[in-house]
């Protein structure tokens, strides 16, 4: 494999990279929907950062089956390491809370669990905040060259971008695989994700199990890529303007908040229409009570009107 001078120094920044102190190891976190290409981008990276033969390490090709909830970290070198995230199919609410999860470093055994409820959710954040993992986390969203961006595909990305930079401080660096036969639709990506403030975008023809000969501009570009993250993460700790994990909580609080909103809602309605039917309730009691009163008025009337006979006769 050759390395031109550029991507020899980059090289070497990456293998020569330690995290400040106080931090452990950095962690880039890929997200990114099933068959976009995760796995290959980190089988495309270990290939070129450890230069050894290429391997299908992450397992690319077999995101079809959703049942996968592992999240693995593969180590690139022993300060930077890659996550592979079950595929997301839609950005739905519970998928992105899992991502906030995971980019907060909130998680458990490694596994993947879109429905987590609010109780495992508050008893995780307390189990781990005492025992706050070192990590700098680096948000990667995956994005397919070949997939059309359409306004319905951008809504559902757009909270995931501004969640992952909320709770990180980090806009996601956007990479684009399978480029080379869509270099039109490459063009379009730009902008759109610009929108998002995702404007560290890089364009990534994947090593695949297929064809994985040398490709010096996959080899520049990945290692573009990498350096990038090294950057951000740097700039994040040197702004430290938020801790992953108090965003975390703080989205967690948020969603207390809006269950109970609704549950006093809920509530509210049902006192509404629990005095609506005891008003008529209260109603139809006036109207039994005014039958009688007329019955007994009746009825009085015809004894008046007996007696009066009888003494007549
Ligand atoms: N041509 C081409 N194929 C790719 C590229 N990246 C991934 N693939 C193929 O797309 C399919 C899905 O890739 P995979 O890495 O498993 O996607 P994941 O579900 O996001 O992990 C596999 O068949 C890969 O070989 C790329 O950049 N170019
Ligand atoms: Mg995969």
């Amino acid at each position: 494999m050759a390395l031109s001078v550029t991507d020899d120094a980059l090289l070497q920044t990456i293998h020569l990279y330690s995290t400040q102190p106080g931090k452990e190891q950095l962690n880039l976190q890929l997200f990114g929907m099933p068959g976009h290409g995760k796995s290959s981008l980190i089988n495309t990276c270990l290939h070129i950062v450890q230069r050894g033969a290429f391997m299908n390490v992450a397992g690319s090709g077999k995101s079809n089956y959703p049942i996968t909830m592992e999240r693995k970290e593969y180590e690139l070198t022993p300060k930077v390491f890659i996550t592979d995230n079950r595929g997301v199919s839609k950005m739905s609410p519970e998928e992105q809370d899992e991502m906030a999860a995971q980019m907060g470093q909130m998680r458990s055994n490694n596994m993947v669990k879109w429905d987590r409820s609010f109780r495992e959710k508050l008893d995780l954040i307390h189990r781990q905040y005492s025992d706050r993992p070192k990590e700098i986390t680096v948000p990667v969203f995956v994005y397919s060259a070949e997939s059309l961006l359409t306004t319905e595909r951008y809504a559902e990305i757009e909270p995931f971008i501004r969640e992952a930079h909320k709770i990180t401080d980090i806009y996601p660096i956007i990479v684009l695989t399978k480029v080379t036969s869509r270099t039109t639709m490459v063009a379009d990506c730009h902008p759109l994700f610009k929108n998002f403030g995702a404007i560290k975008i890089f364009q990534v023809e994947n090593y695949t199990v297929e064809k994985h000969e040398h490709n010096p501009q996959t080899q520049a570009e990945i290692l573009r890529f990498l350096d990038t993250c090294l950057h951000e993460a740097e700039e994040s700790v040197r702004r430290a303007t938020k801790d992953p994990q108090i965003e975390y909580v703080r989205h967690a609080m948020d969603q207390v908040y809006h269950i109970l909103e609704k549950e006093q809602e809920k509530h509210e309605n049902k006192i509404r229409e629990m005095e609506e039917k005891l008003e008529k309730n209260k109603e139809e009691q006036r109207q039994i009570v005014n039958i009688y009163k007329d019955k007994d008025k009746e009825l009085q009337d015809l004894r008046k009107r007996r007696k009066s006979k009888c003494s007549v006769m």
